[in-house]
């Protein structure tokens, strides 16, 4: 069984098309990032970065219950355990490794930062440079797909699961099949997949569970995931020896 702490976001959305993918069996257990779980004890044990997602398999290496963090290297665990997902040949694999740390490195914190700066602040120097980098980032993307089925080369793999819940709304990204036709014959491809519509699904009902929970929480217990100036010492007090 593999035990899914997290929340759906882009990253905890991976792991569970992921899961869905895999047929493994798995349970969602809600860490609500707006309420502050992510700095408890017990998830700092499993996710010392306090972050979801953060997974345990009860039988992991060895037949022993396995902890992990971070949601690229949790899929190629998965992709690992289960033998799918990841090409057999040495080429192969280190063709989705590229794009599987393109996604966390580039893709990732670069979208996150223009939705900080586009949606959270009035900078405007922030907005510009984030937005434009999000934007190379997509046509370095774009020129991929041009070239590949998918991410990886001719076969769907964790590079595919891990970029695609960061574009599932092509518009919001002002992505269209004018300028991203390659981009947009992925999109079409991966959504038609039965276990992408099952988790997506899924998503939207655990979000909708955990924001009803944040939303009527009593106003000292939600925090803002905009406002990290309270984070360090979050994690001072849940770590104090
Ligand atoms: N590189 C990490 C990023 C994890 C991450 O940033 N998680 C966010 C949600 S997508 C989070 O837990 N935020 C809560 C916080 O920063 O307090 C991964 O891929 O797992």
């Amino acid at each position: 069984m593999i035990e899914l702490y997290s929340y759906p976001t882009s990253n905890g959305q991976k792991l569970m098309i992921m899961l869905e993918e895999t047929g493994l069996p798995w349970r969602h257990i809600d860490i609500n990032i707006r309420l502050g779980d992510q700095f408890s004890a017990e998830h700092l044990q499993r996710s010392p970065n306090n972050k979801i997602p953060a997974i345990i398999d009860t039988e992991g290496p060895g037949g022993k219950p396995y902890t992990m963090m971070e949601s690229n290297a949790i899929l190629f665990y998965l992709a690992e355990k289960t033998g799918q997902f990841l090409p057999a040949d040495p080429a192969g694999r280190y063709d989705v490794l590229q794009w599987l740390i393109f996604q966390s490195s580039h893709l990732g914190p670069m979208m996150g930062q223009a939705n900080h700066f586009n949606n959270h602040t009035d900078v405007q120097y922030g907005k510009d440079r984030y937005t434009q980098e999000v934007a190379r980032l997509l046509r370095v993307f774009e020129n991929r797909l041009a070239q590949n089925e998918w991410v990886g080369g001719s076969t769907y793999s964790i590079a595919d699961i891990a970029i695609y819940p960061w574009c599932r709304n092509p518009a919001s990204l002002k992505l269209d099949a004018s300028t991203h036709p390659a981009f947009m014959r992925w999109h079409k491809a991966v959504e038609a997949r039965a276990a992408v519509q099952r988790a997506n699904a899924m998503a939207g009902e655990i979000r909708q569970r955990m924001d009803l929970a944040s939303d009527t929480a009593e106003a000292d217990k939600r925090i803002s995931l905009y406002d990290t100036r309270d984070n360090l010492d979050r994690l001072a007090r849940a770590t104090a020896r």
